[in-house]
This record gives C-alpha cells, structure tokens and sequence, in this order.
C-alpha cells in the first residue's frame, strides 16, 4: 500500500496508534524494523541533530534533504513536523509539493509565527498566529496537494500558549473547517488534563494526535479510552543517542582503549545490515560483469632447472636473477601491476632459496618423483577458497601483464594463451607444446570463438596452428572440473610425466571447450643460459 494510504489508514483506524520520532535516514530505518506504522519527521531532533535549535535555523530545504534519506530508508509513512510551514500560505504550497515529490505522506504546522520556538520554552510567552491567516494556510496546502491521501495535520497550540478550553475548541473548530485531516492538540502540562478535557467536547469531529513527551507518566490505555487516534513518542531516539553518546565519549576518554565499550555497541556488521549491505551485494551479482579481481594464480615452480648449470646448483630456476632480481620476481610483480595479489608458489628443489614476501608457498618435498599435475593438485588443495579465476602459470614464463587481461577479460571456464607466430620460436627445435585450434589465427571467423583441438610435443607441422604459452586460466565453475581430470590422470598413471597439456588434453576429452587466445610474441620460456640473456632485454 502507498504511504499515504498507510498515514490515512492510521489517522482514521478508529484504534490508538503510535509513531516514533526519527532524525535521518537510520533512526528512520530503525523505527520501521521495530515495528511502528509510522515515524514523526520531529523538528526538535532534526534541528538538535543538525547541532541547531528548534527556531528554524535549518533552512527548510536542509530538512527536506534530510527527509528524503529518512523517505528513502523506510517503506512506512512519515509525518513532518513542519513547525509553520515555513513563511506563509504561498511557502505552505510549495513545502506541500516537495513532500509529496519525496514520499512524505502528512504535513503538520502548528498555529505560531515563523520563526518558531521549541513549545516547551517559554510556551506561555509564544504569539499564536491569527485564525484566519492560519486556516487560509491550511487551505492552501490541502488545494495544493496532487494526491487525495496526501494529509494535513493542524497543531493548536493554545494549551502552550496559556489559553484555556475555549481557545483550544475554536481553533481546532477553525482548522477543521479549511480542511484539516487531524488536529494535534499539544500540552505542556505533566498531566493529560488539558488533553482529555478538549478530547471530550470535540469527540469523533476529527482524528486527535497526541505528543505526551511532559505527561509520560500517563497510562497509555487512559489515551486508548479516551479515544486519541496517535500517540507520538516525540524525541526518545535523539535522547537516547545523546545518553549513549555521552557515555561512550566519557568511557573512551578515561580509558584510552576500545576494550570496555565493545560490548554496549552495535558490530560494525550491524552497522552495515541497517546500511543494506546485503542488497549491493546481491544486486552486484546481477549488474556488475563477473568480477575480474578475483583472480587467484598458481606458479608451479618446484623444478630445479638442470639446463641452467651451475646457475642452479643451490637454487631452482625461478630465483635466477635476471636484471639484478630473481626470475620469479619478475613474474609476481607484472601479476601485481594488474593488481593481482593472490599469487601462491609451489616450491620444491632448494626450497628455502625462494622467499619472496606476500607469496603464499606450497611446499613438494616429493618434487624429484612428481611432475607439475601433482605440484598443482597440492596448491590447489591448499586454496582456502574460490576464485572467480584462477591462473596456472609456470616460474620460468616471463610475459607482459596485457597477455593475463587477455585472459581475465574472457567469459569462458577454461582459456589458454597460443603464440600464432610459433614458426619463429625459440622452442623450436627443443621441447614445445603445439597445439592445433578449431581455427588457425589467419582463418579464424572473427566473432566465432577459437576451441583447442589438442596440445602435445609431438604435432606434424601441417597441423600446428600456434605454441601453448604455458597458461591455464580456470573460473570458479571449471575448478571442479579440472580437479576431476587432475584426478582421473593421477590415477592412471605416471605421477612424475604429467604435466599440464596432459590436464588440458583430459578436459578435452571429457567434453570440456578450452577457449583459445592468440598473440604473438611478448613471452619468454625461460630454459637456457641463452634464454637468461635473452630475459635480460624482455621487459614484461
Ligand atoms: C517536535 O518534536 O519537534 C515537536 C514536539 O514539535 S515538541 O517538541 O513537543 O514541540
Ligand atoms: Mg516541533
């Protein structure tokens, strides 16, 4: 139901209602989740929140802003507190029309001059407005209103003001008659006195609202008897955020420490369910493309790199320096460059030489009788969660950070980087991974995705459409996969041969589409000393 409806529903249910006070949009939130119908848009706890006074010293528009997060927060109606409205009839109008532009369903001004004060100070010495000018002012918010339900609450302040009974009745009767939807009768007094003798000679003329912040100690069932159709508990959150403030505040200045309070303060996870957290979480999953940062990678780097010589005779390959720093710093920093941070190592021969800092390690004491699958299938049992994407890469592949964009950027579960150019390779008369595609990169249909058709050592030339760079990229949904054809191959058979084509040849032949991604150049298979001069001039 629209708020204003709800506000209608209240103001002519026949029964007592209440509504609380709020003061910006978390009060708002707050007076709504426990369970109130409606919320009073008070101008002493806006005002007093502001660090003003109630004498109009926030401008209108600043309460209305402040309306808006409160409006915006909540899905029960709110009151205004609109002290005079403001200026005259014509302001009147306008502050009409910019509540309903907010969802503000009730307006309620109070028969006093602007500026107004507090009514409970120096109530009795406050000028009341003229009848006329006051009923012409309610008028013209009602003419003003664009929906039916939209409703006007005249405030009497004549109790306030020290006038008696009659005063009250006539001016109660006035508004009533220009159009007033309720009339709240306000009394500073410590008893209900004021309030039940006027309740009782205007009886069912109109819904009377209440504000007992002076008679508090009033039983509640004496306004239910008497007929009120609102209580409003006026000011108790700003109150009560004042008291707790003010302890906190002195607790934290004598004690220097966080220690004694933790306990007599919402969590800050309380602080971001009533922010609504959850909900741009959800809502991020549905409008936002899948989230690229969450990249984890995977270097397998247990291998000594016997090729290198005596480069490597107390420290593995990856840690060979290469312009002043070790191969695999290199590779975590263009990692890095693209802010990729969850970067884990699988160490094995002279593993205390790789120690590198913000890396989590994964150790493979068994690196002499096991390959690369078993190096893998070990971090990834170490991984203490998901990934979006995870990254299998190699210690000894340089590369520019563009090729990971590359891979990052694609939809698909399984990606790899094939080098187009591979008839110019360095690898070429060593070992190489080639692989054939479902299109070369001169043929290929742009818009039509290029699927990897095998990757092996061992291709005939006529077949090869390019070089397997040495990445895997896996989503969070293939993970499960390839830990099944990781699996299936360790079980088969030889622990120390399988490498990572064979991986990628067992998603094939389990159905899976590895996507391909062609470039040319920009990677370095470190395997030689040559290759270390060669690295010296690779600037990834
Ligand atoms: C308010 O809450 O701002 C009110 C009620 O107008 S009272 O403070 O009692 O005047
Ligand atoms: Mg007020």
């Amino acid at each position: 139901m629209k708020k204003n409806a709800q506000f209608c529903n209240i103001l002519k249910s026949g029964e007592l209602d209440f509504i609380c006070e709020a003061h910006n949009g978390l009060s708002a939130k707050i007076v709504e989740e426990a369970g109130f119908k409606g919320i009073w848009g008070s101008g002493l706890t806006i005002s007093a929140q502001f660090g003003v006074r109630d004498n109009n010293e926030a401008s209108w528009t600043q309460v209305l802003d402040n309306l808006e997060f409160m409006s915006d927060a909540t899905s029960i109606p709110i009151l205004l507190d609109g002290d005079t409205g403001y200026g005259n009839f014509n302001n009147m109008r306008r502050l009409v029309n910019k509540l309903e532009q907010r969802d503000i369903s009730a307006v309620c001004i109070e028969d006093k001059i602007f500026p107004k004060t507090n009514s409970f100070i120096g109530g009795h010495t406050q000028p009341l407005a003229n009848i006329d000018e006051f009923s012409g002012k309610i008028k013209a918010a009602k003419d003003a209103q664009k929906d039916d339900d939209f409703s006007v609450i005249a405030r009497v302040e004549a109790f306030i003001a020290g006038w008696g009974l009659s005063e009250a009745l006539k001016r109660a009767e006035a508004y009533h008659e220009a159009g007033a939807d309720g009339i709240l009768m306000h009394s500073a007094l410590a008893v209900p006195d004021e309030i039940l003798a006027f309740k009782k000679e205007w009886g069912d003329r109109s819904p009377v609202l209440i504000v007992p912040t002076k008679y508090y100690s009033t039983p509640t069932d004496v306004y239910r008897d008497s007929g009120i159709s609102i209580a409003i508990w006026a000011n108790h959150l700003l109150r009560a955020n004042i008291t707790t403030m003010q302890k906190i505040t002195k607790t934290l200045m004598e004690d220097e420490n966080l220690l004694s309070i933790e306990d007599n303060v919402a969590s800050v996870s309380e602080v971001f369910r009533l922010q609504g957290a959850a909900e741009l979480k959800e809502a991020e999953k549905r409008y936002l493309p899948v989230v690229k940062d969450d990249t984890s990678v995977i270097i397998l780097a247990a291998s000594q790199g016997k090729d290198l010589g005596d480069l490597t005779l107390d420290k593995p390959k990856v840690m060979v320096p290469v312009r002043g720093k070790p191969i695999l710093s290199h590779i975590v920093d263009t990692y890095n460059a693209i802010n990729i941070k969850d970067l884990t190592v699988v160490r094995g021969f002279a593993k205390d030489a790789v120690n590198l800092s913000n890396i989590n390690f994964v150790d493979n004491d068994e690196y002499e009788t096991t390959g690369e699958l078993w190096s893998l299938k070990l971090a990834l049992d170490a991984q203490q969660k998901q990934s979006e994407c995870t990254i299998i890469s190699y210690g000894d592949v340089l590369f520019h950070k563009y090729i990971v964009q590359m891979m990052q950027d694609a939809d698909d579960d399984f990606v790899i980087m094939v080098d187009a150019d591979w008839s110019q390779s360095r690898n070429r008369n060593r070992h190489a991974d080639w692989v054939k595609c479902s299109y070369s990169n001169s043929r290929q249909n742009y818009g039509e995705q290029v699927t990897l058709k095998e990757v092996s050592n061992s291709l005939n030339q006529e077949v090869i459409n390019g070089e397997w760079m040495g990445f895997l990229t896996v989503s969070k949904n293939g993970m499960e996969r390839v830990k099944t054809g990781m699996d299936t191959i360790l079980e088969e058979g030889n622990i120390k041969e399988a490498k990572l084509p064979h991986l990628i040849n067992q998603l094939i032949k389990d159905g899976e589409k590895i996507r391909v991604l062609y470039t040319t150049g920009h990677w370095l298979d470190v395997d030689s000393l040559e290759d270390i001069v060669e690295a010296g001039a690779f600037n990834g």
